[in-house]
């Protein structure tokens, strides 16, 4: 009997390891866009990268996603078709073939709202040269996905189309073919406002040669749907919120994925993470996967910093990760 029990919880166990139900699980790597106000900043001072014992951590927990936080300035420092600066640009190559040997995606995701020195970018060439580049360095690893930009906001709806096209048409250009891209909305890529927005009516139309869009949206759980307060609107409200872009990915044949997430560890906030999580699982055909917010070295006491083992939703992993599974 006692084997028995022990079989059966090892075969639960590797059941675990093997099936998922959602294809990505994972969380924001942030820290490396910090000091933002201070261009192009030093490393350790104004910012800094993500421990390497921290992703055996989350990978040891079942992750297999990892969004790599990073501002584009510091990237290439002069302009958007500018050289790489070689530092930055060897220390997120360090942090993708660190992730990406031990099996998981690494999402480069420049966390520039759809802005280059605190300006809105219109210079759509430039953009799709800036990604050209980027992804020439990444072209020939297949786990990582380009992010076009973190959160456009504010800007002209049909700006944020041909950033959005000339970030696609970039990383196919360097010959980046086997890579998912993640194209984000305007007005913070929210989930709950991708059709009300108008994202949903203008992103549909943009082309992938290679087919491999997922769609990012991002969805918090607090009264403004910011990410900035602990309680949650209730135990439902994840599902409500993601009800109508599952329609909308569902009615045009798209894929999408929630790029960042997250609530207190309160409660309401629990069920609400475990309602909407059952929601995406519900929903895989559409749905890829969900990435937490946030973790990284520098959040200390932080409401969501998952960061192990001290932040302070660490504990809340273990409430919410068996629903990534089958
Ligand atoms: C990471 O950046 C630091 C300073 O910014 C630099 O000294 C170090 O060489 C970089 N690491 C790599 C692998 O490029
Ligand atoms: C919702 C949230 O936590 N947003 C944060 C994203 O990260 C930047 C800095 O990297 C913060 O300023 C935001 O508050």
């Amino acid at each position: 009997m006692r084997f028995e029990l022990l079989a059966t919880l090892a075969l639960a166990s590797s059941a675990l390891a093997q099936t998922r139900k959602l294809k990505w699980f994972g969380i924001n790597e942030s820290g490396a866009e910090f000091g933002e106000a201070t261009i192009p900043g030093k490393y350790g001072k104004e910012y800094i990268w993500y421990d390497f014992k921290t992703i055996d951590q989350f990978i040891g927990q079942g992750m297999n996603m990892f969004r790599l936080n990073f501002l584009m300035e510091r990237l290439t420092p002069n302009s958007l078709t500018g050289s790489f600066d070689k530092d930055y640009l060897g220390n997120l190559t360090e942090q993708v073939n660190y992730i990406t040997s031990k099996g998981a995606y690494a999402m480069i995701q420049p966390h520039n709202y759809g802005r280059f020195n605190h300006a809105i970018i219109t210079d759509t060439a430039g953009f799709k040269t800036w990604w050209q580049n980027v992804a020439a360095k990444f072209k020939d690893n297949s786990l990582v996905v380009f992010d076009t930009n973190n959160e456009y906001h504010d800007m002209d709806q049909t700006l944020v189309f041909n950033l959005n096209q000339a970030a696609i048409d970039g990383v196919r250009a360097a010959g980046a073919t086997s890579q998912y891209i993640t194209p984000e909305g305007n007005s913070w890529t929210g989930a709950w406002t991708w059709v009300s927005s108008g994202n949903g009516a203008s992103l549909v139309n943009l082309k992938d040669p290679q087919n491999k869009l997922v769609y990012q949206m991002h969805q918090y759980l607090d009264t403004d749907g910011s990410g900035t307060h602990a309680e949650c609107v209730s135990a439902t409200i994840f599902k409500e919120r993601l009800q109508a872009a599952t329609k909308w990915l569902k009615d045009n044949k798209k894929v999408g994925m929630i790029g960042e997430f997250a609530g207190g560890n309160n409660a309401q906030c629990i069920s609400s993470l475990q309602d909407g999580l059952k929601y995406l699982g519900e929903n895989s055909d559409v749905w890829y996967g969900a990435l937490w917010w946030a973790a990284g070295p520098w959040w200390a006491d932080y409401i969501f910093s998952m960061e192990p083992t001290s932040g302070k939703a660490w504990a809340v992993l273990p409430k919410i990760k068996s629903y990534f599974y089958a």
